[in-house]
């Protein structure tokens, strides 16, 4: 009897420790106008600090059950404008500690179409901060810093109406392990969803990506010793959109378009995309987006075959080695596994 009271004492010890070391997004700070904790953000969880392991979870989408609910008003914000998202530990309270200085990883934040409920390729990348090896810090480093707080800065060109922003910590504390080989470790995802209304006269659409569907649980970045020496970080995802890179929302046909003129020559890919193609005008400047930007660097057989995929799989594809195409999805529409039960992941 001794042994099993004492197990359970350790097992308690354990748990309380866990839900000691996570992390929630808490407030929104609008061009100077303050959200506090739940006014436009989704409502939390039981464990609202909990994270999420399974990347194929629809959990992914905005945090634990939360595609089910709604927040209570969509916060207004004008396109182009800055947003300070504010994450806490436990609560609001100014001397909270805001996310364990263990769960180092990059900082992501993304946006979704509020109709879509963030179901189907509606994601697009808006800010990405992973690790500055000149001053060794990472993106939770400077959060800790903050009290929390992390400027973005909205795309000054998209359509207005209510979008999702989403907002992500990957802590990687336990990333050196893939969670689908050991699910008592694995990369923790910390991700809300709050609920905004934009302003403005832009009306770029920019290409969206499906979540869960842009990490597996070996993409690089995902997967990562954080023991290990290291110099850079591969911020996992599609790369962020930058204002000006698409106008009006047509990306993927002129894309495609564009991309078999050019085939013969990917070294030039950069220059050929400017300047070839009936669809020429839309395709100077989809080329500029983050997708093609990084295409020159592949090699170019892969180049090749990637410009003839769908958007939603070159994503992945550019922002990974060319080892792993072959393992990339040919299909736009990967199946999923089934929500599994959250396991809280384990803290120091
Ligand atoms: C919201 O942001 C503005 C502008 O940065 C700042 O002056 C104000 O103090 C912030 N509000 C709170 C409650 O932090
Ligand atoms: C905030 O959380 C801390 C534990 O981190 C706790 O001691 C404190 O009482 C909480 N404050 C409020 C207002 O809930
Ligand atoms: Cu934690």
């Amino acid at each position: 009897m001794k042994v099993t009271f004492g197990s359970t004492l350790a097992l308690v010890a354990s748990l309380a420790s866990a839900v000691n070391a996570h992390t929630y997004l808490s407030k929104l700070n609008i061009s100077g106008t303050q959200y506090d904790e739940g006014v436009c953000i989704r409502p939390y969880p039981a464990n609202r600090n909990y994270p999420i392991k399974d990347v194929t979870s629809t959990d992914m989408t905005c945090g634990v059950g939360a595609s089910s609910t709604s927040a209570s008003q969509n916060c207004p914000a004008e396109a182009g404008s800055t947003v300070t998202v504010e994450w806490h530990h436990d609560n609001d309270s100014a001397s909270d500690d805001i996310i364990d200085s263990s769960h180092l990883g990059p900082c992501m934040v993304y946006m979704a179409p509020l109709s879509s409920n963030g179901e189907g390729d509606v994601w697009f990348k808006i800010f990405e901060d992973g690790y500055d090896a000149s001053s060794g810090q990472w993106c939770v480093n400077k959060i800790i810093a903050n009290k929390g707080k992390l400027d973005i800065t909205l795309p000054a060109d998209i359509k207005a109406g209510d979008y999702l922003l989403r907002t992500e910590i990957i802590a990687l504390h336990e990333a050196d392990t893939d969670y689908a080989q050991n699910s008592a470790r694995g990369a923790q995802f910390y991700i809300n969803c709050a609920q905004v209304s934009v302003t403005g006269s832009g009306s770029a659409v920019p290409q969206g990506y499906p979540i869960p569907g842009i990490y597996t649980s070996t993409t690089p970045g995902v997967l990562f010793n954080l023991y290990s020496s290291y110099t850079s970080y591969p911020i996992p995802g599609p790369d962020v959109y930058v204002a000006g890179a698409v106008s009006g929302g047509d990306t993927s046909s002129s894309e495609e378009a564009a991309a078999t003129t050019t085939s013969e020559d990917n070294a030039a890919a950069s220059t050929d995309y400017t300047t070839t193609s009936e669809d020429n005008a839309a395709a100077s400047t989809d080329y500029t987006t983050t997708d093609d930007a990084a295409a020159p660097t592949t090699a170019p057989t892969d180049a090749a075959t990637e410009y003839t995929t769908t958007p939603a799989d070159d994503a992945t594809e550019y922002t990974t080695t060319s080892a792993d195409d072959s393992a990339a999805p040919t299909s736009s529409a990967p199946v999923y596994a089934t929500s599994t039960v959250v396991v809280p992941g384990k803290c120091h």
